[in-house]
């Protein structure tokens, strides 16, 4: 084994620290690193699997063109990059630069996006670039610029360790910040008190004291109403609002308009007025309190009037970068934070500085020497593929970012990029939903490679390092960049050779002239994004970059907690408390459209699945999209458990299969973001989302769209596995996952095929007639099976029925490991499980373990296993990365109430 190389993870905005290496025979490890500061040595089972993720399949290697039949061939960097600097050159030439864009992505580094942003803004001159994050965090950006002046994370994680009292807002903690939600658990051991508030029932609520279940986008109502009730009963910090603060008058006349009482806020939110009491009370009595915040909040038509309206509370009680207080934004991707420190939105400039401020636009147009600056803030996202699809935008590159998957209405992403003269997408997979609409197709480096900065959650810089050998031709994305700029011209400003000049440049900018005064004449205050000596890092003191919070001082030194003066960057170096209005999203359900569509993510899949889609261990858990609803929605829907069915908004429409988890109320139903078109026949749920934005921030409202669920009738079901790829393309309904040594279908079609066994052989290219072909029909209940063994080993097989109750998949894909099939297991191969032994194993719980649902209930009721631990002690399940903890925890409390029933 070579030595270790101290890296990053690439998922979550919690920014773990990863011990990662390859050894001789280049299999790869990962471990946590129990130096860094957001992990301690922990990770997720994401983290965990990622060596699973760094293999060269599907990786896009070369740079490709599209040809006219719509195949890409390859050719080489120099052809590429001219092709990229020519369409760009020619579109600015004919139509000025505000008809190219660029859409680009939190999971690039630090450095990439300074470049690209730097090209946008200071040398075509158009503000025309955003990203992703748009869809993330851009409500928190907004609602921290209007209450603090400046795009501020007050806090840190250690505040979790210090709270009373945790707020958890809009956020699935133990599924999407997994260590965090660790750090969580045991605070909670420790005595501090957890409150979720969140439509839905999940993971992160399991361990919670006290759940509000809210209707979806009352959040401003929730927190107006508590900041009425601080101010009524006196809870408020008043030398504290008197001298760091303005603006409390209006927001509490707002508050007391939308709030006047809890009685009213309770009906407004659809709670218990006894519980929505609690946590008014809970937060009256915690000094220590840290509010939490993610999606549910952020994605939304009033997204960031939510935010403002929790900070308010916040700033009324002066928690705020002290010990255990503050609100908290935790952050999606690895490298949420430092997009928008590099200025990577449409609206934003360089080290925190306005584009609509000409005294910004001065410094870092004098700061770059650059020819031009852009003048007026660019397109946002949604805005911004309108204008590809409507002729204004002619010129698009793409960057790490899957928006046919990912954009609200995305069908109409789709027909924008069709109607793009010139689409440029780099990624480090070669086959996505976005991919195939590129002209130019560029190989960039991915994570293990590439190397450079991101910063976390809590404004934690840390290096993602490369420990793997840059793969065919792919190449840094900074480097694309720099080098489609050089044949655009501009040598100066993109002789860059390595990812520490960028940064270098990058902490030189937050320092220069960090002290001027703003467009209103008033002096400004400094800008706390001070990166300060790092403007000094040699090359070898960047190779050895230690994890450091910013603001760095002329020592090197980093700042834990910002705001805790009482001193904000507005510059009176007050905070503004900001009158929201509580409103109901935009679109409201109706008859056509009774029941409301939240969305989200699930543990183990990352966004459009591109990496985790990768990975065994990940693939077990949750291995087919899914409609939760509730059971009386079905039934009016005329849909059933288990079978499929239509979700249909006025945009557009997705096929999954229907469950009922218990996790959604009666009216809303909840589908995973992550399926596409890699990986299901028509599971794209961004295809059915309103394109509605919060006002403020351009932010899409991904959890609230009208819809209704139609049944999606289907002759058969089925599933299959193969060691091949398999041609489901052909059938009605077909998803697909990756595990060792297989690929396994979930299937569906609208006619049965009229000789089941011919048409399994040619649909699993069995064309041999003496192949070791095993086979079972049951015409009278539509039973079909059949099993194709090669050389001793399981090769491919099939299992139809009329209904959806088929075999467990477990042991039948425990097969494909076997090296040679023995006389039991052909034995049992028509059956699906092992003759006798009635081991089904059930749906993974545990992924690190491989460890089974009807394991662990089996062995909760016969060994009377009432804790976590017990569990862990008896099966390992929750022993490793402890990402299955809340799901042991529900399993326990079932198991507790079927005894009790
Ligand atoms: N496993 C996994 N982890 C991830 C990711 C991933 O893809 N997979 N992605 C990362 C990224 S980029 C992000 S942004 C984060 C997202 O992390 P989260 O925000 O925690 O995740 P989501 O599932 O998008 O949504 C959070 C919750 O908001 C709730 N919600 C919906 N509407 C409302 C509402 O009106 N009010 C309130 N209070 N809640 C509401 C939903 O029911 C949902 O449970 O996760 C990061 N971590
Ligand atoms: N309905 C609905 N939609 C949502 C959300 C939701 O909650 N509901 N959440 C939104 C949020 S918060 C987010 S963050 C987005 C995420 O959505 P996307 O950004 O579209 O999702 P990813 O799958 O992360 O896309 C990353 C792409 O970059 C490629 N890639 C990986 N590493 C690199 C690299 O180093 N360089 C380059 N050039 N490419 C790379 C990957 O292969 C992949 O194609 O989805 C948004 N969309
Ligand atoms: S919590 Fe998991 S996904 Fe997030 S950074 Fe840590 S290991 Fe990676
Ligand atoms: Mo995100």
């Amino acid at each position: 084994m070579s030595a270790r190389v101290a890296t990053t993870c690439p998922y979550c905005g919690v920014g773990c620290g990863v011990l990662a290496g390859v050894d001789a025979l280049g299999t790869v490890s990962v471990a946590g690193d129990p130096s860094h500061g957001s992990n301690h040595g922990r990770l997720c089972v994401k983290g965990a699997a990622l060596a699973e993720t760094v293999d060269l399949q599907g990786r896009l290697l070369h740079p490709k063109l599209r040809g006219p039949d719509g195949a890409f061939f390859r050719t080489g960097w120099d052809d590429a990059l001219d092709r990229v600097a020519d369409g760009f050159r020619r579109v600015i030439e004919q139509h000025g630069p505000d008809a190219v864009a660029f859409y680009v992505s939190g999971q690039l580094l630090t450095e990439d996006y300074y470049v690209v942003n730097k090209l946008a803004k200071g040398y075509l001159g158009t503000a025309n670039i955003d990203t992703n994050s748009r869809l993330c965090m851009s409500s928190a950006v907004a609602g921290h610029k209007r209450a603090f002046g400046e795009d501020l994370v007050p806090g840190c994680y250690e505040d979790i360790d210090r709270a009373e009292l945790i707020v958890l807002v809009g956020s699935n903690t133990a599924w999407c910040h997994p260590v965090v939600f660790q750090r969580i658990a045991a605070a909670k051991e420790a005595g501090a008190r957890v409150v979720v508030i969140d439509p839905r029932f999940t993971a992160t609520c399991e361990s919670a004291d006290l759940h509000l279940p809210v209707k979806p986008g009352t959040d401003v109502w929730l927190f107006n109403g508590l900041l009425s009730f601080l101010f009524q009963h006196g809870v408020m910090d008043a030398s504290f609002v008197d001298a760091h603060t303005l603006g409390l008058a209006q927001a509490l006349a707002a508050a007391e308009n939308d709030a006047p009482e809890p009685a009213v806020v309770a009906k407004a939110c659809g709670v218990q007025l006894s519980d929505l009491l609690a946590f008014y009370r809970l937060f009256a009595r915690c000094e220590k309190t840290v509010t939490l915040f993610s999606q549910g909040v952020n994605q939304s038509s009033s997204g960031t009037d939510k935010v403002n309206s929790l900070i308010n509370c916040h700033l009324l009680t002066g928690r705020i970068g002290k010990p255990g207080a503050g609100p908290f934004s935790i952050t999606g991707q690895p490298n949420a934070m430092g997009g928008r420190e590099v200025g990577g939105l449409a609206n934003m400039l360089a080290a925190h500085m306005e584009l609509h401020d000409p005294v910004h636009r001065d410094i870092v147009q004098s700061f770059w020497a650059s020819p031009r600056m852009a003048s007026q803030p660019g397109l946002k996202a949604v805005a911004l593929f309108d204008a590809v699809l409507e002729g204004e935008v002619k010129a698009l590159w793409i960057m790490g970012t899957n928006p046919v998957v990912s954009l609200p209405d995305a069908d109409r992403v789709k027909r924008a990029l069709n109607a793009c003269e010139f689409v440029v997408c780099s990624d480090i997979i070669e086959r996505t939903d976005t991919n195939v609409h590129a002209h130019v197709l560029l190989p960039a480096l991915g994570w293990g490679e590439k190397d450079g900065t991101v910063t976390s959650s809590e404004r934690r810089i840390s290096r993602q390092r490369p420990f793997l050998p840059a793969p065919g031709e792919a190449r840094a994305d900074w480097r694309i960049v720099c080098d489609v700029a050089k044949r655009l011209g501009f040598v100066e400003g993109f002789e860059f050779e390595t990812p520490q000049q960028i940064f270098v440049e990058h902490a030189r900018l937050t320092s220069f002239r960090n002290h001027e005064a703003c467009d209103d004449g008033l002096p400004a205050a400094p800008r706390v994004l001070n990166l300060g000596s790092m403007s000094a890092l040699t090359p070898q003191g960047y190779a050895n970059l230690a994890p450091v919070q910013w603001p760095v001082n002329e020592h090197g030194e980093g700042t834990q907690r910002v705001l805790s003066d009482g001193r904000f960057a507005h510059p009176d170096g007050r905070a503004r408390f900001v009158a929201t209005k509580a409103r109901a999203p935009v679109h409201a359900p109706d008859a056509e459209f009774p029941l409301v569509l939240n969305t989200g993510r699930v543990r183990d899949h990352w966004h459009t699945m591109t990496r985790t889609g990768k990975s065994p261990r990940l693939a077990g858990h949750i291995s087919e999209p899914y409609i939760d609803m509730h059971p009386h929605d079905a039934l009016r829907s005329g849909v059933r458990e288990g079978e499929l069915a239509r979700v249909q908004s006025r945009w557009g429409a997705m096929v999954a299969r229907v469950r009922h988890g218990g996790d959604v109320l009666a009216g809303h139903v909840f589908v995973p973001i992550h399926w596409n078109d890699q990986f299901a026949s028509d599971a794209r749920v961004g295809g059915v989302v309103n394109p509605v934005v919060d006002p403020v921030s351009g932010e899409p409202e991904f959890k609230h769209t009208p819809v209704r669920i139609e049944p999606f009738p289907v002759r058969w079901y089925g599933f299959a596995f193969g060691r091949r790829f398999l041609p489901a393309s052909e059938l009605s309904y077909w998803t697909l996952i990756q595990g060792e040594r297989f690929f396994r279908y979930e299937l569906a079609h609208r006619e049965r095929p009229g000789d089941c066994g011919a048409w399994a052989r040619a649909w699993l290219g069995v064309n041999d007639p003496d192949a070791d072909w095993l086979e079972y029909e049951d015409r009278t209940t539509g039973v079909y099976r059949a099993v194709h063994v090669l050389d001793d080993r399981i090769d491919a097989c099939v299992f139809l029925s009329s209904r959806p109750d088929l075999p467990s998949r477990q042991w039948l894909s425990s097969l494909f490991a076997r090296e040679r099939l023995e006389d039991i297991d052909r034995a049992g191969l028509l059956i699906g499980e092992p003759p006798g032994a009635g081991v089904d194993t059930g749906p993974v719980v545990c992924s690190c373990f491989g460890v089974g649902r009807n394991t662990i209930c089996e062995a909760i009721r016969k060994e009377g296993l009432d804790t976590t631990a017990k569990i862990t002690a008896t099966l390992r399940a929750g022993g490793n990365c402890g990402s299955c903890v809340p799901e042991l925890q529900r399993l326990i409390a079932e198991s507790r109430a079927a005894t009790e029933a």
